[in-house]
């Protein structure tokens, strides 16, 4: 099999020493930065994840970090997602739009106080869209890319691991909420947090020197837990509905056809650069959205481009993510269906590059 070359522009993370010594099998590029993708089999990280508890390289969800007067003006330019009601010390789902309303990103935003932020982003360069409008505008705000590299520990046991670290004051930290905990003298921001529905932290490393310590105590405090290396596991979030900038959303679509309606206040975001788009949008309603999608019959192969879902000889959406699920016994998929077969139930065809499979529509995630 042909390899991807290293080289300084494919960025290697403060946890990779950590990672390999772990038996990596495979990595992506994600932000310009490696993520790994599966440990033992992406079966068998799916089953412990489920059961046990993992520490994740997550280093490549890089931070734009805002500081100064106009921080939260500029925060609430690049979202519809009202953020008047935010306080520091949460963390927000944030769709991240256009002038058209289209999704440029869907970080995690944190606010650190009242005039610092980071913008824990997706696969997208959203450093140059900030800097762009923070310049336009003339606000006085500084923004960077800061050396905070987050590490996901996830799993039913991630409480009890992180217990032992960073003591029992993470018991008592809510959901999309972070507490400044020590670790070797240094305060680190723990969020209850992560990209899967299992449970856990993210503890945003400060400072690449401490990425490795910090690594292994949690794999020696947690050898009796079972704990392993981890990673984003391809089958859990497609079952839990989370979605991957890139795969399963583009800048051509909006929040809403996305589903993340749920995180837009777009009448209240005053000052959000879409909108006046995403208005029109909410007014007309979206044609198009993403769906579950159960693909029946034989395990399909790695979905590595769109896949066109027929009802007939019509062409009414794609499917941009698709796995075997072991616990469900069929493919779990993740499409952008048109209006007139986005009901729950609907029956279609997906075009696998292994043949015609057929499929059904639902409006809910497995999990
Ligand atoms: N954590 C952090 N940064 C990230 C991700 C993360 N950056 C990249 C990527 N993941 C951004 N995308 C997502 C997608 C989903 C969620 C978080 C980031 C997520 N969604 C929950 C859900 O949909 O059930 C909860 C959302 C909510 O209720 O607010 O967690 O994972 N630091």
């Amino acid at each position: 099999m042909p390899q991807i070359a290293l080289s300084r522009r494919l960025r290697r993370t403060p946890f990779s020493e950590g990672v390999e010594a772990a038996g990596v099998k495979g990595y992506t590029v994600y932000n310009h930065m490696l993520l790994p993708t599966v440990f033992r089999s992406i079966a068998e990280d799916y089953h412990h994840l489920k059961q046990a508890v993992q520490v994740w390289d997550v280093a490549c969800e890089r931070q734009v970090e805002i500081r100064g007067p106009d921080a939260a003006r500029l925060m609430q330019m690049l979202t519809p997602r009202d953020l008047r009601p935010m306080v520091p010390g949460q963390c927000y789902y944030v769709p991240i739009v256009d002038e058209t309303g289209g999704m440029l990103n869907d970080p995690v935003a944190v606010k650190l106080d009242e005039d610092r932020w980071w913008i824990s982003i997706a696969d997208s360069d959203l450093l140059f869209w900030v800097k762009g409008i923070a310049q336009g505008y003339r606000l006085d705000v500084l923004i960077d890319e800061p050396d905070v590299s987050p590490l996901a520990v996830q799993g039913p046991k991630a409480d009890d691991l992180m217990a032992r670290v960073f003591g029992d004051a993470v018991r008592d930290i809510r959901f999309f909420r972070f507490k400044r905990l020590q670790f070797q003298g240094r305060s680190l921001v723990v969020a209850r947090s992560g990209y899967s529905k299992q449970g856990g932290f993210e503890i945003y490393v400060e400072g690449g020197d401490i990425g490795m310590p910090l690594w292994n105590a949690l794999m020696e405090a947690g050898r009796d837990l079972d704990v392993h290396a981890g990673c984003p596991n391809l089958i859990e979030r497609i079952e839990g509905g989370l979605l991957s900038y890139g795969n399963d959303m583009t800048d051509d679509n909006t929040p809403h056809e996305c589903g993340l309606g749920r995180f837009c206040n777009t009448t209240t975001a005053i000052g959000c650069v879409g909108r006046d788009a995403l208005l029109r949008v909410v007014k007309e309603g979206p044609v198009q959205q993403i769906r579950p999608v159960e693909i029946h019959g034989p395990a399909v192969p790695p979905c590595d481009r769109l896949w066109p879902v027929m009802a007939g000889a019509a062409h009414v959406g794609n499917i941009s993510s698709a796995a075997w699920s072991p616990d469900h016994g069929t493919n779990v998929a993740i499409g952008m269906i048109r209006m007139t077969h986005w009901d729950a139930f609907t029956e279609v065809d997906v075009l696998t590059p292994t043949g015609v499979q057929a499929a059904t529509v639902y409006e809910t995630f497995w999990t």
